[in-house]
């Protein structure tokens, strides 16, 4: 199974909604990553920058790269689109990160 990560990048103020939201998320989402082959999937936050950090594992075959055309991503990302910096479609800014180091 692949493993990515990359940062997003939060508006100031707004960590006690994102965090909200993300409590309450849609089931309907979850059930879209699930069925693109998303697992394992955190968000990590750095309090002192509003960067977040999201690291995913990926099923071989899985089909992420398909969820920018889902009506649920896209009525997702209008929903955040307030508390993130986005680009035009309202899709988040993720910035890939490299991999260095694993430990089991
Ligand atoms: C984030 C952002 C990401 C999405 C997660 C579930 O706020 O919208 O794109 O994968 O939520």
């Amino acid at each position: 199974m692949g493993e990515i990560a990359f940062t997003m990048q939060l508006k100031p103020g707004v960590v006690a909604e994102y965090k909200r939201r993300h409590d309450e998320i849609w089931p309907e989402l979850s059930a879209a990553l699930t069925e693109a082959g998303i697992r394992d999937y955190s968000i990590y936050l750095d309090p002192t920058s509003g960067t977040l950090f999201a690291v995913q594992k990926r099923l071989p075959g899985h089909t992420a790269d398909a969820l920018p055309d889902l009506p649920v991503m896209k009525r997702w990302w209008a929903y955040m689109a307030d508390l993130m910096d986005t680009n035009p479609d309202n899709s988040p800014i993720a910035k890939p990160l490299e991999f260095i180091f694993h430990a089991d």
